[in-house]
C-alpha cells in the first residue's frame, strides 16, 4: 500500500526531533512537547487590530480567498503572512534558519456546513522526507462547537499510514484512523482567535463537521520546511514554494516571487 501521493519515491517518514540548544520564542518544554506529542498549541499570533484585520480580510477578500490551494503564492497579503516577523522566530526554533512556506489553504467551516476531513497525515501530500511544520492559524475561536481539529497526540511517532487511493484520495483508512484513536487517543484542539498550532507533517489529525448554529470555523494554514529539505520534482505536486526567512540553502526549490 503507499503512504504519500508519490509512491515511487523513497522518502523518509520518520518523524526527525526537534534539537534547539538555545530557543528564540519556543520553551524547551514545549519543544519537548512538539517531540513527544507532534503538536504545540495556543501560541498567540494574532491580537487586537491585526486580528479584527485578519478576521476582516478572510471576509471580504475579493482576490481569490476561497477554496483555492496556495494564496500564498497568488495573494500578497496572504504571501506577507506567511512572512510575518512574529512568526520567524517559532519556526527557526523547529527548522532552522532557512525557511520555505510551500503549501497554504484558507479553510472555513460555515454553520451547517458538511465540509469534515476525515484522519489524515500531512506528510503524504508532499514529495520530500517528512520534515514539515504545519501552523494553523484560528481567524476565530475554534472548539469542539464548531468543527475544530481533533490530533492523536504522539501519532507522529508512529510513522505514515497507507493511503487510500495516492492518485486521489490521501486520507487514512477508517480502521486505521479508528486504531490510530485507540493507541494515542484523541484530543480536541481547541484556540482562540488569533493563536495557531503548530504541528508535525505526520500529525494524525481529523476535522468534523461544523455543528455550531451560528459560529464559522475559518482557519489558515500554511506549511513550512528548511530550504535544505530535498523537494522531488514531480508532475502531482502541488508544491509553490517561497522563502520566508534566511537564504534558499542547496538550490533544492524554484522559489516563486511576492505576487502583486
Ligand atoms: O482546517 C481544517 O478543518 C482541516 C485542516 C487540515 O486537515 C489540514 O490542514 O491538513
Amino acid at each position: 500500500m503507499a503512504k504519500t501521493r508519490y509512491p515511487e519515491l523513497d522518502l523518509d517518514l520518520s518523524f526527525s526531533p526537534i534539537a534547539c540548544a538555545e530557543p528564540r520564542a519556543f520553551t524547551q518544554d514545549q519543544i519537548r512537547h512538539y517531540n513527544s506529542q507532534g503538536y504545540v498549541a495556543g501560541i498567540p499570533l494574532f491580537t487586537g487590530d491585526e486580528l479584527a484585520q485578519l478576521a476582516e480580510a478572510c471576509r471580504t477578500s475579493r482576490d481569490g480567498l476561497g477554496d483555492e490551494l496556495n494564496p500564498h503564492a497568488h495573494i500578497g497579503w496572504v504571501h506577507d503572512l506567511a512572512r510575518r516577523d512574529n512568526l520567524q522566530p517559532y519556526l527557526q526554533d523547529l527548522i532552522g534558519p532557512n525557511i520555505i512556506c510551500f503549501i497554504s489553504e484558507y479553510i472555513n467551516k460555515p454553520p451547517g456546513s458538511e465540509k469534515e476531513v476525515v484522519g489524515h497525515q500531512d506528510a503524504a501530500f508532499n514529495a520530500m522526507d517528512a520534515r514539515s511544520v504545519i501552523v494553523w492559524v484560528a481567524v476565530e475561536d475554534a472548539d469542539t462547537g464548531n468543527g475544530c481539529m481533533w490530533f492523536c497526540p504522539g501519532s507522529h511517532l508512529g510513522g505514515a499510514l497507507d493511503v487510500e487511493d495516492p492518485k486521489g484520495n490521501l486520507n487514512a483508512s477508517a480502521g486505521a484512523v479508528d486504531e490510530a484513536g485507540s493507541t494515542y487517543g484523541k484530543v480536541p484542539i481547541e484556540l482562540r482567535a488569533g493563536q495557531a498550532v503548530f504541528f508535525s507533517d505526520l500529525m494524525i489529525h481529523i476535522s468534523p463537521r461544523n455543528t455550531s448554529a451560528t459560529r464559522s470555523r475559518p482557519a489558515i494554514t500554511f506549511t513550512f520546511t528548511s530550504a535544505e529539505t530535498v523537494v522531488h520534482p514531480h508532475p502531482a505536486a502541488r508544491h509553490e514554494p517561497i522563502l520566508c526567512g534566511g537564504a534558499s540553502g542547496g538550490g533544492h526549490w524554484d522559489l516563486l516571487p511576492r505576487p502583486e
